[in-house]
Formats: structure tokens, sequence, C-alpha cells
């Protein structure tokens, strides 16, 4: 083949031809690295045509753009994603295979894309894909970090963390775009200029695009995510490296570089730091000045913007945006500040992704004046406004020395969202309580979602390929269909070969597990899952004290019927977050004790995998039983893992928080295993003196399994080394796990009841499935463009 000879058809000339013309390899001397790369343009080639005729149906409608705008989004890997789209994947896996390579082994070489901390920036990824897969005129804007979400190992059962490094490699799915480039200021003062104020920055950096096409399914439709890198204005300073200070030479590219260059590893937790605040200006402006730029090209009137334009707030961290947006239409474009602040309002919309008080966030006065002394200005003047408008308004977006960003994406949105029904109540009655009374339309709710595409489809073919040859593959589109798989949960055939789905799945998972960790576990056993961000209110710490009781029990009374259990645990902390690391460690300790006893360990064993991130999520949750969902009524805000949970089959056993309120009205109460405190007992409980040191006094089997912590039975040599954790459990023990101990192990016991009749189980996974299409995001996005965005799908138009 020779290189004008470019393939149109054939894929494997395709793969072929890049091999040699794009990587300059002979496939004698091909890697898998090469290889994959050049599958992975194969496959882009086939997505850029699309992409344009989406473009140009946007163009040629005029039709109204959404734009997202993230700090994260937490992407994984794509290459299986697009392949899976455009439905290329038997195709691919026979060119790959022809080749003699193994077709999964050249999909995992891609690196995982981290680029976020977890839910809220998985929801961003899921969204993406679902606004293409509704044919949504879509942008999505973030940060192109460096360095996603670090890399987690255990030393000694601690967390130890490392720099991750994905884009070291080149990153296929990228269009860089130097055209596309904008100039950010930062600090300086705001001068008056012919009675107009004229912000005189003080400093400058420029933020250049990078361009990754998003394709939704069978291909129909492509938007994209533009993802913002930091570059100085004067990258490379001359004189000073001809006068041999090197490194003052390139100083401005590093320290522009450096917004860019991680993501900040806080999950609902603030860290008030400045870069922080530089980020979030330098992503949200460039996104702003792109958006009137490509609004600009084709409209004269600033007031048609609301009617072309939707801009959306994932949480509080773009919120800079709206003032941004009015800064430029007054101070800039001439608009009287009213109207500025209209059109803004009429763009702006806010998500809100937690009521934790720590993660609301909130800047000092001081540094948010020294680097956007105009914006705070622009705060002040809605804020008056506002107070004039309603007096007995408390809740401004300036006080008590802070800017505070709930309150201000609140006054400048259209629509505020909460992410499930339970959470978007709380929001009414909590947090944004003074604003929902002034403004009681303002609040609207859209229950999260997570695509079947990559959450089905892709990461458990095996559950795919039953339920299509059940029910057709309709579903893939249109997740409701699952519903049709109910009638076929009586029949015994049936449901020994979706038996069969989950013990290959859970196979599958053992071989790999025994070959990259090895360790060898029990097949036959429930496989218990609890995987996400470490955090108190997520209870990690109720599921290993239930580990501890149950291990206690079992010593005590080996002859008794035990269902077998792996309890696995996945997730990351903070790494300033101490606690979050103390529990990490308790866990991988008891995991050693626990997997060592002869006596037990054929009934119960525990994993702590490392580094978990979107790719173990698509292999563990195909091969899980059971779904943990622990949190403390009324702290976890949606939840999206325990979506994906029971999509493929794993029941949860969970509180009545967030989407789980809604997941178990959805699949059953009889095919969910609940337990725990109502939100409003919690907060109740909170007030009863001693709550936990009575919870604890109350039930001998948690008493005992304390007591094990104190006494240093997993920490032998270092009894204190849990004192905090023991200390926080028997005192203030604000996330209740001591109250809710009991009535959790009282639902783990009923779930081992239920495992061991594997009929009933089945068809109660069977029933997971069939019942949870109602957590598609494409179901949300629907919700997203009708009741919030008024925008129309422009599918059948490219
Ligand atoms: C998370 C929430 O904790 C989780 O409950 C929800 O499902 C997810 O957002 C998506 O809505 N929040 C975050 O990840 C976060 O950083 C500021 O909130």
């Amino acid at each position: 083949m020779a290189r004008d000879d470019m393939p149109q058809s054939d894929f494997r000339d395709a793969i072929l031809w890049h091999l040699a013309y794009t990587l300059g390899k002979d496939p004698d001397h091909a890697q898998v690295f090469d290889w994959r790369l050049a599958l992975s343009h194969a496959v882009r080639d086939r997505i850029v045509d699309r992409w344009m005729a989406a473009t140009r149906a946007t163009y040629r409608a005029d039709a109204k753009r959404v734009y997202y705008l993230s700090m994260e989004f937490l992407i994984g890997r794509l290459l299986q994603d697009n392949i899976v789209n455009l439905q290329l994947a038997d195709e691919a896996q026979a060119a790959v295979e022809s080749f003699g390579l193994d077709y999964a082994g050249l999909l995992l070489d891609e690196p995982d894309a981290a680029l976020g901390n977890g839910g809220l920036g998985r929801l961003a990824a899921c969204f993406m894909e679902s606004l293409a897969t509704l044919g949504c005129p879509a942008y999505g804007y973030g940060i192109r970090y460096e360095h996603g979400l670090f890399r987690q190992s255990f030393a000694e059962g601690r967390q130890v963390e490392a720099p991750e490094d994905w884009l070291e490699q080149p990153f296929v799915w990228q269009f860089e775009r130097p055209e596309a480039r904008f100039t950010l200021g930062f600090g300086g003062r705001v001068a008056t200029r012919d009675g107009r104020a004229v912000w005189e920055p003080e400093s400058f950096v420029q933020a250049e695009a990078f361009d990754t096409p998003v394709i939704g399914w069978r291909g129909a439709w492509a938007n994209t995510l533009r993802l913002w890198a930091g570059r100085a204005v004067d990258p490379f300073d001359l004189d000073r490296f001809n006068a041999g200070d090197f490194a003052a030479a390139v100083e401005a590219e590093a320290l522009a570089r450096t917004i860019s260059r991680v993501l900040y590893p806080e999950d609902s937790t603030e860290k008030g730091k400045r870069l922080r605040l530089t980020q979030e200006y330098f992503f949200s402006a460039a996104s702003i000045r792109d958006i009137l730029r490509r609004f600009e090209a084709d409209h004269a009137d600033l007031r048609l913007l609301p009617q072309k334009v939707a801009i959306q707030l994932n949480d509080t961290h773009p919120a800079i945006a709206g003032p941004e947006l009015v800064r430029i239409l007054h101070d800039e474009r001439g608009l009287p500040f009213d109207e500025a602040v209209g059109i803004t309002r009429g763009c702006v919309n806010y998500t809100n992704h937690t009521l934790l008080p720590e993660a609301l966030e909130s800047w000092g006065e001081g540094l948010f004046a020294d680097l956007l002394p105009r914006h705070l200005q622009i705060i002040d003047r809605i804020d008056e406004a506002d107070a004039k408008a309603h007096p007995d308004r408390r809740n401004t977006a300036r006080g008590d020395g802070k800017v505070r960003m709930g309150e201000l994406s609140f006054i400048l949105s259209n629509r505020v969202n909460g992410v499930s029904a339970l959470h978007t109540g709380l929001m009414k009655t909590t947090v944004f309580a003074d604003q929902h009374r002034i403004w009681p339309d303002r609040i609207v709710n859209q229950t999260n979602g997570v695509t079947p595409r990559r959450w089905l489809l892709g990461c458990n073919p095996r559950l795919s390929r039953l339920i299509a040859q059940t029910i057709g593959d309709g579903w893939v589109g249109d997740l409701e269909q699952l519903h049709a798989l109910e009638p076929h949960v009586a029949d015994a055939g049936w449901l020994d070969a979706f038996a069969a789905v989950k013990a290959a799945n859970k196979a599958d998972l053992c071989d790999w597990i025994a070959r990259e960790h090895g360790v060898a576990l029990n097949p036959q056993a429930l496989f218990d899952v609890q995987i996400k961000r470490i955090h108190e209110y997520k209870r990690q710490h109720l599921n290993i004290l239930e580990a501890i009781a149950l291990w206690q029990e079992m010593r005590e009374n080996p002859s008794a019927d035990w269902t077998a259990r792996v309890k696995i645990f996945g997730g990351k902390a903070a790494p300033g977050y101490f606690f979050a690391k103390d529990i990490i460690r308790l866990i991988n300790d008891v995991a050693a004790v626990i997997n060592a006893d002869a006596a037990t360990n054929e009934k119960l064993q525990i994993l702590y995998l490392p580094n978990y991130n979107v790719t173990l999520a698509e292999r563990l949750i195909p091969a899980a039983d059971l779904s943990e969902q622990i949190s403390t009524a009324g702290k976890e805000a949606s939840g999206t893992g325990n979506m994906k949970f029971a999509l493929n089959g794993a029941p949860t056993i969970g509180t009545l928080d967030g989407a789980n309120v809604e997941i178990r009205e959805l699949v059953g109460a009889e095919n969910f295993f609940l337990f725990g405190l109502t939100a409003e007992e919690a907060e109740a409980r909170r007030a009863v003196p001693d709550h936990a040191a009575r919870a604890i006094a109350a039930d001998p089997r948690l008493t005992r399994a304390v007591e094990a912590i104190r006494s240093g039975t997993f920490s032998p040599g270092e009894p204190d080394r849990y004192a905090n954790i023991v200390e926080n459990l028997t005192r203030a023990d604000y996330f209740l796990v001591a109250s809710d101990f009991a009535d959790y192990w009282r639902a783990q016991r009923e779930v081992d009841f239920a495992y061991a009749n594997r009929t009933e189980w089945t068809r109660m996974a069977a029933l997971n499935v069939a019942r949870s299409g109602w957590f598609s995001s494409d179901r949300t996005i629907r919700g997203y463009m009708q009741d919030i965005w008024n925008a129309k799908s422009l599918l059948g138009q490219e």
C-alpha cells in the first residue's frame, strides 16, 4: 500500500496505513503501543466526518448550543468507547486479531485519562456522551491537566501518591487548536475612564484549546470537548537567555503552565488556594470568550444570547463565568449593567453536587480582590441590587469577609438543580432555603444517570449479549426497554443463563486479581463491593467494622452455615484528608489479619485494590454481587456508582440517601437491602447526648469490634494506631456509624440468607437490571434539555 492509497473502507488496511504513514512503523517491528495508536487513528478517522457534519448542521440551523463548564471530565479510556459507539467492535477485533495481536490487551494499553476526582467528573463524561447520542449541539469546557488524579499504591497498608502521567503518551483523540487562543488577565486594578470601570490586569496568560470529539451511540452525532492549557504570552525571553540566565528565560512559560499542571486531588473539600481560584477563572474566562466569539460570528444583537446559549455550571467551580460574562457585556460591550446581568441570568444555570458545608466553595475577600478586583465590584453590585429588591434576604454572595460561590451561582442562574429527588428537596430546606423562598421556581431536580454504552454494553459484553438475544438491541439507545426482560425472570432457563453471565464475569475478575495481585479469591463467594472516594460520610469504616464483627462471630461459631463473602474495596483519599487515609490503612490492616486466618478465610476474604479508576470500575461492576451504598442519609447527593451496579445485576445494600431512594422505588423494596436512619432521623439522632457511646454499649458485636481495633488486634505492637478512628466512633460520630451499625448488621445477614437461595438471588439481580433503565444519562440529559436549557436535538439534520 502506498501513501496515496489512504483506505476509505477497509478497516484492516486503515490500521496498516496509519502504522506506516502516521507512526512510521514497520508491522514487523511494531509494539502493542504502535498498534494501539494505529488502531486509534483508524477509529478517529471514522469520527471526523460525522463530527464536522454535526458542527455544520449546528451552524446551519443556528441552533441553541449547550456549554457544559466543568473543572473535571473523568473520561477514562476512549478507544473502546469510540469503537462501541461506532459499532466497529467486531470489525476492529477481527482486524487486530488478524495481525496476531490480543484485542483486549490492545484496548487496555491506553492510559486511563483521570481528569477528575469522582462522581462530579464522571457524571460530566457520561453527560458528554449522552449529549452526543441525543444530537444536542454541545461543548464541554474544562482544563487539560498534564497530570490527572494521582496514582495510588499502598506501602504497609498506607496510601502512597504518585503523579499521574497520561499525557506522556500521545493523546490520539485530541486536535490542537493553536488558532483558538485567548489572553486572560489577572490581578491589577480597576481604573475609571469616561465614568466607566476599566480593569487593568497586572499579568497575563494565554489559554490554548485542545479539542476531543465525543461521538454518540451509532455515530449519529459528535460534539466537542474543549480543554484549555495554559501558556505564556511570551514563552521565551531571548535577552535573558543570551545573558546566560537559562532558567529565567523560560520562567513565564513555567508559571503559565502551572495553571493546567495538576488536577486538585480534592473531593468535596474546599482548598482555599490561589492556584485553584486561578484555575477556575482561567478556564471559565477562556470558555466565555469562546462562547461569545462563536455567537458574535453570526449575531449582532447580544440580547439574543439567552436564545442561543445555555451555560451549565458543573458545581460552583466555574461560577466566576457569571461575573465574567457580566463584565464583558457591560464593561467591554457597553450594555447597561442591569441588562448585562439579565442576559447572563438568561444563559447561566448551576448544578449543585453536594451539601457538605466544607465543600461549598468560598474565597477570602483579600485573595479574590487581589486576583479579580473588577469581578468583586460586580458581585457587590449584584448583591446590592438584590438586597434592594428583597430587603429580607439573608444569604448574599458577599459576607463574613468571603465570596460565597454557591450564593453567587444561585443569584446569577436561571435554573439551579440538584442531582436526586432527596438532594433537591434538602437544597430547598437547608443551604438554599433563603434563596428558595425568594425565587421559588428556580430550583429543579434532575436525577443523575449513567451512559449505558460504557456502563453496560462496553463493560459487560456477556450480559449485553444475553439481553440482546432476549429483547433485541434497542435498549442501548433506549434503556427503558430493559423492562421487556421482566417476563423472562420467571423462566428458569433464562435465569440460569443470567447466573452464568455473572459467574463468568466473576471468574474473569478472579483471574485478573490472581495475575495482577497474586490473590486467589473464592469465586463461589458473594462479591461485596464498595468502590468510591474514601470519605467519612461514605462510611467505608462502617463496612470494615461489620467485617470485623463477622470475622469474630465466625471464629466463635465456625461450624455455622456462613455464606462465603469477598469484600472488595477501592478508592482514593484526598492526600490531605488524614482521617480518610486512616480508614484506608485500617481496611488494609484488617484484611491482612483476616485473610491470614485459616479458620475463616474460606468464608471471608477482604481485598483493597489499589488505584481505583474508571477502568477498574469497568472490571469490578460486572462481577459484583452486592453494591455497598451506605452513606449517612442526607449526605450523598446522588451517587452514580449505585446506578451502575443495579444496571449490571448487583442489588444494593444501602441507606435512604441520594438516588438510592429512587433506585429502591424502581427496582422494588423487596429487591433492595435497606437499613439505617433516614435523613430526618439522622438529624435528630445527632442531638441525642452520647448517641455513639450508647449505640456501642447496646450492641455487643459493635463493642467487641471496636475493642479489637482499640486493643491493637490489627496493629500489633501499636494499639493506638487507630486512636483517632476509635475516638471518633465512640464520641462525636457525626456520621452515625455506631447508630447505624446494628441495622447494617441485620441487613447484611439478610443478604447472606438471600444469597444462599441462589435462584431467588438471581431473580432479584435480574429484576435490578430490568428496572434500572430509568437511570440512563440519556433520560437525565433530556430533562436538562427540556427543563433547563430549552435546547433541541438536531438528529437527522446533520
Ligand atoms: C458528587 C456527589 O458526592 C455524588 O453524590 C454525585 O453522584 C456526584 O457528585 C454527581 O452528581 N460530588 C462531587 O463529586 C463533588 O466534588 C463538589 O462535589
